[in-house]
This record gives structure tokens, C-alpha cells and sequence, in this order.
């Protein structure tokens, strides 16, 4: 799948080093890339990703408008979770403890798309992921 080969993988790696260390995430190889579209009225709803098999980071993209990101803890649905933004152009990575955060997306800004980013409406979201899984 060319797409994870070429630069999304490596950006991804990049992404993901932790500070200080510059050959973390070399050898990041995401083996899946899922991608959600949301128009100005969709959300997300607070969950786990927990269908993969490798404990590996995932890598989150957003291209389009701003969205508002809940990002919690691994235990609960509720509290202490906290809320950010992410506009087009954000990669958030979520790796080690924070692996099996809890997330979602309660809101979407309709309108803040920057111009030149290829979509005039709604965002696009795409989570690369390493599954664990064979073939
Ligand atoms: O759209 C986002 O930023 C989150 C996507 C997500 O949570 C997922 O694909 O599991």
C-alpha cells in the first residue's frame, strides 16, 4: 500500500520520537491507515482503539476544518480527560500509557478549513496504525 510507505510513514516515525531521543520512531512502520470523514455536524463519541495487537503509537492526521479532541484516560469514559483543538496540518500521537486513552470528537467548526488544505468543507481525519496482524 503505497500510501504507508512513502512520506506518511515516515512522518509518522518523526511524530513520533519522544524529546531527546532522534532515532525513536524509526522504525515505525503503520501497517493500516483508517480515514473519517466529518461533515459540520458529525461527531465522534468517546472510545478505545483497541483492535490492534501491536501496543505501537497511532498517529492522528486532521486536514480541514478544526475540530474540538477530547483526549481521556485508559480506565473511564469520564473525567480526568482533557479538551484541545486540532486544526488542519495537527499530527497527534498517542503511544505508551496513553495508548488506550480513551478519545473522541464532540465537536466540529464548520468554516475554519484554511484555504489550500484540499477541502472546502468538513475535516478528514487519518489514524496510521501498526495492527500486529499478518497479511
Ligand atoms: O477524528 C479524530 O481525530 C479521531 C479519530 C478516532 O478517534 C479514530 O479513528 O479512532
Amino acid at each position: 500500500m503505497p500510501f504507508l510507505t512513502g512520506w506518511s510513514a515516515s512522518a509518522a516515525g518523526r511524530s513520533s520520537r519522544p524529546t531527546g531521543d532522534p532515532h525513536a520512531g524509526d522504525d515505525y512502520t503503520p501497517d493500516t491507515a483508517l480515514v473519517n470523514h466529518y461533515d459540520a455536524t458529525a461527531r465522534m463519541g468517546l472510545h478505545q482503539d483497541k483492535d490492534e495487537r501491536s501496543p505501537a503509537p497511532v498517529v492522528s492526521l486532521s486536514i480541514g476544518d478544526t475540530c474540538r479532541f477530547r483526549f481521556g484516560n485508559p480506565v473511564t469514559r469520564s473525567q480526568p480527560y482533557q479538551d484541545l483543538d486540532l486544526a488542519s496540518g495537527d499530527l497527534f500521537v498517542f503511544g505508551g500509557p496513553a495508548r488506550l486513552a480513551y478519545h473522541g470528537v464532540p465537536k466540529v467548526y464548520p468554516g475554519t478549513a484554511p484555504a489550500g488544505c484540499g477541502l472546502e468543507s468538513g475535516r478528514i481525519n487519518i489514524t496510521l496504525r501498526v495492527t500486529g496482524l499478518d497479511g
